[in-house]
């Protein structure tokens, strides 16, 4: 039976760019389970009320339901043990570091940088909520928190320096292998790259590369995404 994700969409069903469901997009297919995924829109709350809270991924596996990416790839680790996700304990505790930095430092220079255009891929009647709890966020409106965003992305680019340093020692964020490390980075830059045409990274750089290795990844998952 199919695990079932339920995960945030456009206006357009096929077109998902949640940084969060990405990962387990990714995890999913690393670990071989089949996935049937549930669209769900920002204003979609009581579609989610059997899980006890409103954000996606949400995965129902049989009879349990888990919410958050982190503890999603947590019990699918101690479900289906391999192909392992982490690769141990010291490997699970590394990779808590690059999900926090993650959440943090990727998803919050993103968000700066194509904010205003989420609102042009997102379900019509999602278009009230997002901008209004967005603006509360950042206490500008989407405009004036994504204007000048030419100026600023080669900043964002230099935070991505950890990423590029360890690619220049290994293929992979894993190591020899692809883990949830690379799930991470890569769901997260799934986002900008199915929701946005503003370029991130410039082709020559090593994060790019990485990134398009992990596109052909799992028959082509990512490459074969729906994008904006
Ligand atoms: N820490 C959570 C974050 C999940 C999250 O923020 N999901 C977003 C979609 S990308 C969401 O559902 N937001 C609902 C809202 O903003 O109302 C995880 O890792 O899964």
């Amino acid at each position: 039976m199919s695990i079932i994700l339920h995960d945030l969409a456009g206006a357009d069903p096929d077109l998902r760019f949640s940084p969060y469901c990405w990962r387990i997009r990714f995890a999913l297919a690393h670990k071989g389970l089949p996935v049937e995924t549930i669209p769900w829109r920002f204003t979609e709350r009581d579609a989610l009320a059997f899980s006890g809270q409103g954000k996606v991924p949400v995965i129902q596996d049989g009879g349990k339901t888990v919410f958050d990416s982190w503890s999603i790839a947590e019990h699918l680790e101690a479900a289906y043990p391999t192909p392992t996700l982490f690769g141990g304990a010291a490997g699970k505790a590394h990779a808590a570091f690059i999900n926090a930095w993650a959440d943090s430092i990727m998803v919050g220079g993103i968000a700066r940088l194509i904010v205003r255009d989420l609102l042009d891929v997102i379900d019509p009647k999602d278009r009230d909520y997002f901008r209004s709890s967005r603006e509360a966020r950042f206490g500008q409106t989407l405009e004036e928190v994504q204007a000048g965003r030419e100026d600023r992305v080669a900043a964002f680019r230099e935070s991505l320096m950890p990423v590029r340093l360890v690619l220049r020692r290994q293929e992979w964020l894993g190591g020899a292998a692809p883990s949830y490390a690379d799930h991470i980075v890569a769901g997260t830059l799934m986002w900008p790259s199915c929701a946005s045409r503003f370029a991130l990274l410039t082709e020559d750089d090593p994060v790019a590369g990485w990134f398009g290795r992990m596109l052909d990844l799992y028959g082509g998952l990512g490459r074969a995404a729906k994008r904006a």
